[in-house]
């Protein structure tokens, strides 16, 4: 019993610490430092996650002031007027009203907050206002039960699940836009080291945008209850190189790279509802309810980061889907073992 105070303040530490970090999103993350989350939010990468970063130390700082005083000043008086040991029975003096005490603490106050309020403004408006240069990066982000589709209307790419961006030079800043849309309910892109929180709102397009001024993975999480499998909805943003990035947006141009060797698999897949809900390019499947698996092998997850995109895993995810993402979007299509082997087989060959 007496440990009891003791479990919650653990508890309480321990959940706080979560915040930091996400378990789920570094699932696959190679941090460089591996004490630092790969989402944390005091290691801005890209301009906007900057200027709420700085936005976030001032508030901090007006916020430690103010505990400061006030911590001090209670300390200074239950030391001061504690209870004498010998009493000379006197009461203290008793003080009703104060003009200028109430003043003080009603406009000091008001100051702050005001204070604090222009300063988010500012934040907010730097952010939303920005110019969208010329040579920046369009991509539509749509949010699905449980998992991200990305279109490059411009540059006539659909992939899922893995955003590639080129890293931006702030000397030259070629930015990526986004425009936020849903395919069902209400969900929220965040990568905390690239920007802030942006919900993806069913009829309603949002926009944001990045910057990344270095190369590497980013991670983040749907961050709206969205629904089950709402925690396995996973982000990952690839800030390449300007030319990695080319290259990439080159293959996955690409019709699908088709070839005899596993043409069992392709035969299962296009005979099966598969096709209804999944497009290959350059093939009869043409469905758009789940990811486009054109370029599948291009990706190094699948079903948004929860699992790698190993020829197991497929066989797996393609048995059973619930395996990974109990009360998914794609239902068990009642395929063997031996025929998912043969469907995996398939899907390992578009590249
Ligand atoms: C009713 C629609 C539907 C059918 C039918 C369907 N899928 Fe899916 N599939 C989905 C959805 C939705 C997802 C995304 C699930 C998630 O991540 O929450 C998905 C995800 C996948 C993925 C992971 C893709 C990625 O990049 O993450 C693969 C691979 C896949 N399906 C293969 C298949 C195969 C093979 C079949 C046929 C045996 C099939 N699917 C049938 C809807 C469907
Ligand atoms: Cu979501």
């Amino acid at each position: 019993m007496s440990n009891r105070p003791k479990g919650i303040v653990m508890r309480a530490l321990k959940s706080m610490l979560a915040v930091l970090w996400f378990p789920a999103a570094s699932a696959f993350a190679e941090p460089e430092h591996p004490f630092l989350s790969p989402t944390n939010i005091f290691a801005p990468a890209s301009t906007p996650a900057y200027s709420i970063f700085d936005l976030s130390l001032f508030v901090l700082e007006v916020t430690a002031a103010i505990f400061l005083v006030v911590f001090s000043l209670l300390a200074y008086v239950v030391v001061k007027f504690r209870k004498k040991a010998v009493s000379d029975g006197r009461e203290p003096a008793q003080v009703y009203g104060s003009t200028q005490l109430e003043l003080a603490w009603t406009v000091i106050p008001i100051l702050i907050v005001v204070t604090l309020f222009l300063a988010a403004a500012r934040v907010i408006a730097s952010i939303q206002n920005a110019a969208r240069p010329s040579n920046a990066i369009e991509v539509t982000v749509i949010g699905h039960q449980f998992w991200w589709e990305y279109r490059y209307p411009s540059l006539k790419v659909v992939t899922a699940n893995e955003l590639h961006v080129p890293v931006s030079d702030p000397a030259h800043p070629t930015p990526t836009f986004l425009t936020l849309l849903s395919a069902d309910t209400d969900h929220s892109f965040w990568v905390p080291r690239l920007a802030g929180k942006t919900d993806l709102i069913p009829n309603h397009p949002n926009s944001m945008w990045i910057d990344p001024h270095e190369t590497g993975l980013y991670l983040g999480q749907c961050a709206q209850y969205c629904g089950t499998q709402h925690a396995k909805m996973l982000l990952r943003v690839y800030v390449d190189s300007r030319d990695d990035f080319d290259r990439w947006i080159q293959e996955q141009r690409q019709p699908a790279h088709l070839s005899d060797v596993a043409s069992q698999g392709r035969h299962i897949f296009e005979i099966t509802a598969c096709i209804n809900c999944h497009a290959v390019a350059g093939t009869v499947a043409n469905g758009r309810f789940g990811p486009d698996l054109t370029h599948l092998m291009s990706r190094q997850t699948i079903a948004s980061g929860v699992a790698k995109n190993t020829i197991g895993n497929l066989i797996a995810w393609i048995y059973k889907p619930d395996v990974f993402k109990p009360g998914c979007e794609m239902p068990s299509m009642g395929l063997s073992v031996q025929q998912s082997a043969a469907v995996a087989a398939y899907l390992v060959t578009l590249r």
